[in-house]
């Protein structure tokens, strides 16, 4: 889709195989489980905005992205302590597109925070009472930068909610920051957030340490160590790289309870069909001509509904609507079968003909140290912020950010190896995987804006490699 946006602009003689379209976040992985492209997540409705950086560090932007203030519909189950993937892509709609997930010159680290919110439709995203829970940089055992490995992983980053997460609802926010160009256009960061619901073992909101919370926009100077490190003249290996942002948090606690109530964006149980955020519901019943094409009409009404929400990560969803549900009924209208409909109540498609295919393997956390969730008190925060004692907490856990490593959050594989997925992906959680085509999906009328020709920060013609002379109407890569 987006590539016959930037042939027809005529804008592709000259950059088409060296523009990028940067990198989003588009799927959300629960314990191994795809929960299908686009839900419960957070991104820009403009495909050709989606996969571009915050246009400064004090945007509000830098909280949940672009539109990041927007709710959607669906929020997403996951106990405390499992494990998340995030799968990334350079093409939102096309895994692998591109290098994937991100041009290789895109490098710099990647970071996961979270905030708790008491309303997950409501709660404004920036401001106060963002942690983190994840980070990586550079890898000096492996001499990689997280943005390299994370090609290797094709898109999916594998990490673990902390165990002691009190049960409610947070935005679970990444960050990629590429610094390829820090001293040209600056530094760029990719953000988006996913909506979770997190079961935990306890209620309330969290202490979160004073010097391990922060504001979002507001934790960050263009001065930054982080921000200013020039990779063209540094040796990672003898000049540590320093990942932005606060030092980890994570609350360690007792297993998740298992008698939390999400209230909240949960995904209907009538849904028989899901593309990212919207779920179709069954058709009227119909027992003669008449209701038939009320059905038929009804269905077409939701495959409208269907493409006008898609977000740029795609609406395959949308097309499986359409040939396994309207085109279905459209035939048995015409051909006088005119009882159903057919297979009432039933799933249509399989989950994972409603994602684009998976591109790899879902990693585990990884290798690296056992992770230590320090245990915390919540509910209520005590004012002043430092109630955190007990020796376990703040400085000296181990848990301090490790300025030229991979994070030590992550825990060892022992205790949470690798999940394997089928080489086809399941999109709701209850449901089996089943074959997928691979077909192109059509271009749908889901755009809700006309094409930014290279309008915007960081637009797609900004990251060519190693031509960092290259300046762009707005002067940013
Ligand atoms: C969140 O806000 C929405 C919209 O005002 C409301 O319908 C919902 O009940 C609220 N949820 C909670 C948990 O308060
Ligand atoms: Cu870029």
């Amino acid at each position: 889709m987006r590539s016959k946006i930037l042939f027809t602009a005529g804008l592709a003689t000259t950059f088409a195989s060296l523009a990028t379209a940067h990198t989003v976040l588009t799927t959300v992985f629960v314990n191994g489980v795809n929960q299908g492209d686009g839900t419960c997540i957070r991104m820009s409705t403009n495909p050709d905005r989606a996969t571009f950086p915050i246009e400064g560090i004090n945007s509000p932007n830098m909280a949940c992205g672009l539109e990041g203030a927007n709710p959607v519909a669906f929020t997403c189950p996951a106990p405390a302590g499992s494990t998340l993937t995030f799968a990334f892509r350079e093409w939102a709609d096309e895994p692998t597109k591109g290098a994937g997930p991100i041009d290789p010159s895109h490098i710099g680290s990647i970071a996961i925070y979270l905030k708790q919110v008491s309303n997950i439709s409501t709660s404004s995203p920036s401001g106060g009472g963002w942690f983190k829970i994840y980070s990586s940089g550079y890898d000096s055992g492996s001499k990689e930068w997280s943005a390299r490995k994370l090609i290797a992983d094709k898109g999916l980053l594998s990490f673990s909610l902390p165990s002691g997460l009190p049960t409610g609802y947070y935005l679970a926010r990444s960050e990629i920051l590429a610094i390829h160009d820090v001293s040209g256009s600056g530094p760029q960061f990719f953000v988006n957030c996913a909506q979770l619901f997190v079961s935990g073992s306890t209620s309330g909101s969290l202490s979160i340490p004073s010097d391990k919370s922060v504001s979002i926009p507001g934790y960050l100077s263009s001065s930054d160590p982080g921000l200013t490190y020039n990779i063209y003249e540094s040796n990672p290996d003898s000049k540590p790289y320093t990942i932005v942002g606060p030092a980890s948090f994570r609350p360690g606690g007792a297993g998740p309870s298992t008698n939390a109530k999400q209230t909240d964006g949960v995904i209907p149980s009538g849904c028989i069909l899901k593309n990212a955020n919207w779920c179709a519901r069954e058709v009227p019943d119909y027992t003669n001509e008449n209701e038939c094409w009320k059905a038929s009409d009804d269905c077409w009404a939701q495959l409208d509904v269907c493409y006008k929400t898609a977000p740029p990560s795609g609406s395959r969803g949308c097309r499986v609507w359409q040939e396994k549900k309207c085109d279905v009924i459209v035939e048995a209208c015409r051909s006088g079968e005119w009882k159903g409909p057919r297979n009432k109540g039933q799933k249509v498609g399989s989950e994972g003909e409603s994602s684009a295919p998976v591109p790899g393997r879902v990693p585990g956390v990884g290798a690296g140290p056992e992770p230590v969730d320090e245990p915390v008190k919540v509910d209520p925060p005590v004012q002043g912020g430092d109630d955190y004692g007990n020796g376990g907490g703040g400085e000296g856990s181990g848990e301090e950010e490790d300025d030229d490593d991979v994070d030590v959050d992550v825990p060892a594989p022992t205790t949470r190896g690798a999940v394997v997925v089928p080489p086809v992906p399941t999109t709701l959680v209850t449901r089996p995987a089943s074959p997928v085509t691979t077909e192109e999906v059509v271009a749908a009328p889901v755009t809700t804006a006309p094409p930014v020709q290279g309008g915007g920060p960081g637009g797609k013609k900004g990251c060519k490699k190693g031509k960092k002379n290259y300046k762009r109407r707005l002067g940013r890569d």
